[in-house]
């Protein structure tokens, strides 16, 4: 890993003035993959990210116990073979550190930072209809004028901090596990307090629980955990996918979720397989009677790991489907409650009314804290682009347009916003897919597109309504019947985590198969849906 932090190295910059082919927002896996490609196309660049380092997702959520659901030979890059061959993983579900050196060494192997100013938040995106341009400027007071800008801003990256009334008169220590400091956070002696038990604040806690004097775990709705089957990686399969990656990453690229579920026979003879992360199939989910077993299955499984039984009945899930929230992958969860220095607070029993200067208060009286951790998730898919002050034609906000739901035509393009490329954009599979795959698929799309576009002259790349509507009908009309979208569930995949947000579900259940097919097919037939206009 780079051991300078490129952010404060750039701390006293002068702002920039460029004009430039595209402006990529974003040094997470999805803007380092677009500058790699694009650059190859002679392209003139900008990268701007709001954070010190490359990494993105592996930047931000540095949290104690953070760890990828997805098996790591799977979640990795595709486009580099000799790499695919050189690097190897140490775990077969990598934690965050691991993730982050990759990401890092990419970026050094491919020499990717020099295309990036670093600490430096893009505040808005204006399109010039006149010049068929985009006028970028960021928080350093830098401007930049780009004839395409590619949002490689993540789905997870605009952190939620829940409107509690007193929330800012807190007097200790107050962290977002999105948001995790590089130098970490001095838990030894200290009484903390952890609101939220989804991925973040389940990964977290037994780590937590571990350093501090105290943990008071503040839970409004219990999830469906399954445990992690992290182990070191096995060299045998190992060296087996590294001969078999090509098959691998075809297999990713048209199953349903990007992953291959590759297995082989082992030398004992028995199959051996990566397993299937946390989030393989959601058709079977959908079946009420197996989805009741299963339900059966977790309340067993909490029941035999946590020995007061009050607390089991706590952390079961009782009024939700599994699967309409994203199945968590856990460590050492559930044993956690068994500790003397843990508290479990039910909030379903009494919710929080205030944050107070030395702690939180609930229906159920005061637990005074002095940490105090937010697990509370994100804004997602919609609120890293919402965030910032993107004004497409006439001057129109997405904000505005997104008001009542996002909308955009493959999840890639927002009608009125022309030559704006959303990376993992809702309507695409992004949050229900091995991430990776979805990432180079979007790129490679948006790379094959500009080079499309500068071959014909083309100088502008929008969708029309119909297409968008159309396309928000399919989004929809595949999850009707999931999990997803049970009236009982309420999910960041509906946007039922963050008030007054419109519920809608966001992200695209068809398959990563099925999706890239249809890609491909839209090209075919001259980008079926798009609208190429206007010369350059
Ligand atoms: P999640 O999955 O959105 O979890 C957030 C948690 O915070 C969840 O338990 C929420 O309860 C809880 N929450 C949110 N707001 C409040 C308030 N106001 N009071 C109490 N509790 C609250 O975010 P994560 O960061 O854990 O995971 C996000 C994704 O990152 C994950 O799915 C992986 O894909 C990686 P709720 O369930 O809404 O009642």
């Amino acid at each position: 890993m780079s051991s300078s932090s490129n952010g404060s190295a750039q701390a006293g910059r002068t702002p920039e003035r460029l004009d430039v082919d595209v402006v990529i927002v974003g040094a997470g896996i999805a803007g380092l993959y677009a500058v790699h490609r694009f650059r190859a196309l002679g392209l003139s660049l900008r990268g701007i990210e709001a954070g010190d380092e490359v990494g993105g997702t592996w930047y931000w959520n540095r949290y104690p116990g953070c760890r990828c659901d997805v098996p790591t030979v799977e979640y990795s890059y595709s486009f580099d073979e000799e790499l695919e061959q050189e690097w190897s993983f140490p775990e077969t579900m990598s934690a965050q550190p691991e993730i982050e050196k990759y990401v890092n060494h990419v970026a050094d192997r491919h020499d990717l930072r020099r295309e990036f100013v670093f600490g430096t938040r893009v505040t808005s995106a204006v399109f010039d209809d006149d010049a068929n341009r985009w006028m970028v400027e960021t928080d350093r007071g830098d401007q930049y004028v780009a004839t395409w800008c590619v949002m490689a801003t993540g789905s997870l990256s605009a952190p939620n901090f829940p409107q509690i009334p007193g929330i800012d008169t807190f007097t200790g220590d107050m962290v977002h596990t999105g948001l995790w400091p590089r130098e970490g956070v001095d838990l030894q002696g200290k009484r903390v307090g952890i609101i939220g038990t989804g991925s973040s604040g389940i990964q977290s806690i037994p780590h937590l629980a571990a350093a501090a004097e105290h943990l008071t775990i503040f839970q409004r709705t219990p999830n469906y955990a399954v445990p992690a089957a992290v182990t070191p990686t096995d060299p045998n399969f190992e060296a087996q996918i590294k001969q078999n990656y090509r098959k691998v990453r075809d297999m990713q690229r048209t199953s349903a979720i990007g992953i291959s579920g590759f297995t082989h026979v082992g030398p004992d003879g028995q199959e051996q397989g990566l397993g299937f992360g946390a989030l393989a199939g959601f058709s079977a989910l959908s079946d009420p009677e197996l989805n009741k077993s299963m339900q059966q299955f977790f309340a067993d499984l909490v029941r035999s790991r946590v020995n007061d039984p009050e607390i089991a009945d706590a952390l079961i899930p009782t009024d939700y489907p599994v699967g309409c929230k994203r199945l968590v992958v856990e460590i050492d969860y559930f044993e956690t409650y068994n500790r003397d220095n843990v508290t479990l607070v039910d909030l379903r029993k009494g919710g929080i009314e205030a944050i107070t200067p030395t702690g939180v208060t609930t229906a159920q009286g005061e637990f005074d804290v002095d940490v105090l951790v937010f697990a509370t998730g994100f804004d997602a898919m919609t609120g890293p682009l919402t965030r910032i002050d993107i004004r497409g034609r006439g001057g129109r906000t997405l904000a505005d347009k997104w008001a009542g739901g996002p909308r955009a035509y493959l999840g890639l393009v927002s009608e009125g916003f022309p030559n704006m490329f959303l990376i993992t954009g809702p309507g695409s599979p992004s949050v229900l897919s091995n991430m990776i795959v979805s990432i180079e698929q979007h790129v490679d799309f948006v790379t094959d597109t500009i080079t499309y576009m500068r071959a014909n002259g083309t100088a502008t790349i929008d969708t029309t309504d119909d297409a968008e509507e159309s396309w928000a009908e399919h989004v929809n009309e595949v999850a009707i019947g999931t999990p997803f979208t049970a009236p009982s569930c309420n999910s960041w995949y509906l946007g039922a985590n963050i008030e007054g947000k419109t519920r809608v579900f966001m992200p695209y259940v068809g398959g990563v198969g099925r999706y890239r097919e249809t890609c491909d097919e839209v090209v075919r037939d001259g980008y079926r849906g798009f609208e190429l206009a206007g010369s350059r």
